[in-house]
């Protein structure tokens, strides 16, 4: 059966971005997809991450994914640094990528900022090292956030003049000339980017300063509740259709959060909601949020303690991705013309 990669960083607390962009739509993938899910620890030290909160945030991503319904039995969930063929096929993808590819992604500009000659090497190359996720396992699927596009977009690049400049000794080796797969990104509903609860223009992000601003997958029903009532909003009450959520980033945002939360499309929850004011919707949403939200952020901190039973469902997860990995890195090997 086709298979499906996708990874998120232990770089901080997870939000509803997190879970509603990538991590819920993990689960109805196992009934029909061969399932990879990496908690990718390699790509967070690419901005400094004290190693006392690497590990923790770590177990916190793993714990997260089985409270969300991911079967660490039915799928394989580890953690990337414990398969080593992610840095080597990474390495030899940062000698296929361009320089140029990588200064155009806006994830970089945006996380270098006006720094951009101070920040780590490894985080230019961050696409490259995603690019090797997700093509040792020759997945076509990746679900993912909206934000992640432009590095998917990158990975078919890579793929495409990997085969592209080995053809020959892809066919030399006996190989499928399509080697390496082109890749499909799975973005779709109405969760694609979630936006700032503070600022509707702003992704909502781990790397937000104001914890405010997000939903964290840890919040109690108290703290979620709180954040949605005080969410900012323009004063006007909640338009009647799709079309009225123009130019009005903030209630687009509730609104998608409430459809995605409900299984409903917006225009659904406007059916319902439409010609009402804040003071209805917001409560309606924060019910809503704590019910969906609560029970598994119980989950999370009850697998959070039993590390354990974590770091051993992390190794068995990397023992059987490695199994895989390792295929796809023999035949690299023999492509590239590296002796073994
Ligand atoms: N706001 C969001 N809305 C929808 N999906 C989102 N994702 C992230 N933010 C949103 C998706 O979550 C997955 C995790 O990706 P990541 O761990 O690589 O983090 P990121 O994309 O860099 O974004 P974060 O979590 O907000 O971290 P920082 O602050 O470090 O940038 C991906 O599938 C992503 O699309």
């Amino acid at each position: 059966s086709p298979r499906v990669f996708s990874g998120i960083q232990p770089s901080g607390d997870l939000h509803l971005g997190n879970y509603l962009g990538a991590i819920r739509r993990f689960v109805p993938l196992q009934d029909t997809h061969e399932t990879i899910y990496c908690v990718v620890d390699m790509h967070a030290i690419t901005v400094w991450q004290e190693p006392n909160d690497l590990r923790r945030a770590t177990r916190e991503v793993a714990a997260a994914f089985i409270a969300a319904g991911v079967d660490p039995k039915r799928s394989i969930v580890f953690n990337q640094s414990q398969v080593m063929q992610h840095a080597e096929l990474a390495w030899v993808f940062n000698c296929i990528a361009r320089i140029g590819w990588m200064n155009r992604m806006t994830q970089f500009k945006d996380k270098a900022g006006k720094n951009s000659e101070n920040v780590s090497l490894g985080l230019l190359a961050y696409p490259s090292l995603m690019a090797a996720d997700i093509l040792l396992y020759k997945a076509t699927a990746v679900p993912v956030g909206d934000d992640q596009k432009q590095h998917l977009e990158l990975t078919r690049d890579i793929a495409a003049k990997f085969n592209n400049d080995y053809a020959a000794s892809i066919v030399e080796q006996g190989l499928d000339p399509d080697f390496f797969p082109i890749t499909e990104p799975l973005i779709a509903g109405p969760a694609t980017r979630i936006m700032s609860l503070r600022d509707g223009t702003k992704k909502m992000s781990k790397s937000d300063p104001s914890d405010q601003s997000r939903i964290s997958l840890l919040d109690d029903a108290d703290a979620i509740s709180k954040k949605i009532k005080k969410a900012t909003t323009d004063p006007a009450e909640l338009p009647l259709d799709v079309e009225g959520l123009k130019g009005r980033p903030e209630a687009d945002n509730l609104v998608g959060i409430y459809a995605a939360l409900s299984d409903k499309t917006k225009a659904e929850v406007l059916t319902e909601f439409g010609g009402q004011g804040w003071g209805k919707f917001k409560p309606a949403l924060a019910d809503l949020a704590v019910a969906q939200l609560a029970p598994m952020s119980g989950e999370m901190r009850r697998l959070i303690e039993d590390t354990t039973t974590i770091d051993g469902i992390l190794r068995d997860g990397g023992e059987r991705a490695a199994a895989i990995a390792e295929k796809t890195m023999h035949d690299v090997r023999r492509i590239v013309g590296f002796i073994r």
